[in-house]
């Protein structure tokens, strides 16, 4: 039996122990009082006993654009979301992320709000052109000292500091020299930044995220220009710029190991397509299992196999990428975890007499849906998409790198906001989540996006997504009813 076998096995006994109440010393040592339970009895009891595994981690996320603000302080260089957020009409009401939630001044009081509700990790993002203005050159030692305070008072703490190294904030000047990831010079100068940044913060931050979920920014920046830089390129450019993001990553992968201090962790956080088998039979199942490795084949797919599939060189035909053998040994260099972004069902999925083996079912237009019309509400997501990268490519160690709900937030006179709806997100979504590690799939850590409101991209400050509600006008964070969930919830570590 492998040790990672064995390791779930005593944990299965550990969390069967616990729920039985046995675990005083002595009978916790006595292993023949539990060995008559199967193990399908064991994951059963692990179920009902609703509790994520021992030493499960619970965090929160942000990422530099939407929460920092200080636009052009200490040396910062524009970047294209800078630039992007100024044009008019780009974002809703034309905001822009120049002030945000001003997190680079009042991070000492967010970590707080952070430790009230026991958050132990937290992801942040590292703002590429506060350490290199211009992407590539001289470092800005103002912009790496930022960074430095901030994983400081985290771990002064106790939080672990999970730092991403790219949320789609690209220095303008690598979009104005070499068209950002039209390039392959931006991909090298991300690899050199990851590499820098890793030496610079080595000692203080242990997990590294590489990109942030390169579907989105590619296909939103590049393919319908919705996201900044705006761009709609023809498909063969468009295979280009996500061959140049899954480079960049591996690139960065193998920059970091080469730079940071050993027992480094390095991975990428995904919003991987998460294909729902309508019904659970083993044919649907299967069908799921097959569309999540096709659908994801530009990105999560090739940095877990180090090929393009068969079937995406085929639809891609002429227009797709050009690369080397050498290019995809880079692309997959061997991660210690991977990231999923998770909010929505792709689709739910059933088995097919077709080319593809699967077919995927309109969603009915009354499926509930957030206040984000993109966010379908499907919390068997958040069991599937861990579940089958785990089984897809054996990923050692899982995190969910986001999971969150945007809501109307209503603030009342006296000051609360009771997000029903998000409490009842959180806990949906996360009884779908304690049923995979129930069966073993190795998720460690969940991250709730996010800490508080914010910067939502095209959306501005129209959209929430926060544990704590942000009043923009005194910048004054209010916890809402789901941070006192939050708060419980990675106390007792099991679904509340
Ligand atoms: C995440 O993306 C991001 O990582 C994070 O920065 C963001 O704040 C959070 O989600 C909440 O949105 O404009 O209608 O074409 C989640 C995946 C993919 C969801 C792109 C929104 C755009 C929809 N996102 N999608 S639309």
């Amino acid at each position: 039996m492998s040790a990672s076998k064995n390791d779930q096995k005593n944990s299965d006994r550990r969390n069967f122990l616990k729920s039985a109440g046995l675990t005083a010393a002595g009978l916790a040592a006595a292993p023949a009082l539990v060995s008559f339970k199967s193990t399908a009895e064991q994951i059963a009891a692990n179920i009902s006993e609703r509790t994520f595994p021992e030493g499960f981690l619970w965090g929160t996320a942000t990422a530099a654009y939407q929460v920092e603000g200080a636009a052009t302080e200490d040396g910062r260089g524009t970047t294209i979301w800078d630039t992007f957020s100024h044009i008019p009409g780009k974002v809703k009401n034309d905001d822009t992320g120049d002030v945000a939630c001003d997190m680079y001044h009042r991070y000492p009081s967010d970590i707080k709000l952070m430790k009230d509700i026991n958050v132990k990790i937290f992801r942040f993002s590292v703002a590429w052109s506060r350490i290199f203005p211009d992407g590539t050159g001289t470092p800005n030692q103002k912009g790496i000292d930022f960074y430095k305070r901030l994983t400081d008072e985290l771990l002064a703490n106790d939080i672990q500091p999970f730092a991403t190294l790219y949320h789609w904030d690209l220095p303008q000047a690598l979009h104005d020299k070499y068209k950002g990831w039209e390039s392959r010079e931006t991909a090298k100068a991300f690899g050199d930044y990851a590499g820098f940044i890793s030496k610079q913060l080595g000692d203080r931050v242990k997990h590294y995220f590489t990109l942030n979920e390169m579907s989105t920014f590619v296909e939103l920046g590049y393919g319908n220009g919705i996201f900044a830089p705006g761009l709609q390129l023809p498909q063969a450019g468009l295979n280009q710029v996500r061959h140049h993001a899954v480079l960049a990553h591996g690139l960065a992968v193998q920059a970091i190991r080469a730079n940071a201090p050993s027992g480094t962790k390095i991975g990428l956080a995904e919003n991987l397509s998460v294909p729902v088998p309508i019904i659970d039979t083993p044919e649907n199942i299967k069908a799921a299992e097959i569309a999540m490795r096709e659908e994801n084949a530009g990105y999560l797919t090739v940095v877990m196999e180090g090929k393009y599939t068969d079937k995406f060189l085929k639809k891609t035909g002429a227009d797709a990428p050009k690369f080397t053998d050498e290019d995809l040994k880079i692309i997959s260099s061997p991660l210690d975890f991977v990231g999923i972004n998770v909010y929505n069902p792709a689709g739910y999925v059933q088995a097919a007499d077709n080319e593809d083996g699967y077919k995927t079912l309109p969603f009915a237009k009354s499926q509930p849906r957030s206040t984000s019309q993109w966010q379908v509400l499907g919390p068997e997501s958040l069991y599937w998409a861990p579940k089958n990268v785990h089984k897809l490519w054996g990923a050692k160690e899982l995190y969910i790198t986001e999971n969150g709900t945007s809501g109307t937030d209503e603030l009342t006179d006296d000051k609360h906001i009771y997000d029903t709806d998000r409490v009842s997100f959180m806990r949906n979504y996360l009884t779908q989540l304690q049923k995979a590690t129930a069966e073993g799939v190795p998720v460690k850590g969940y991250f709730y996006w996010s800490l508080m409101d914010n910067f939502e991209w095209t959306s501005g400050y129209s959209t929430r997504f926060g544990l704590y509600y942000v009043d923009y006008k005194t910048l004054e964070r209010i916890p809402k009813e789901s941070a006192a969930y939050f708060k419980v919830l990675a106390r007792d570590n099991k679904v509340v």
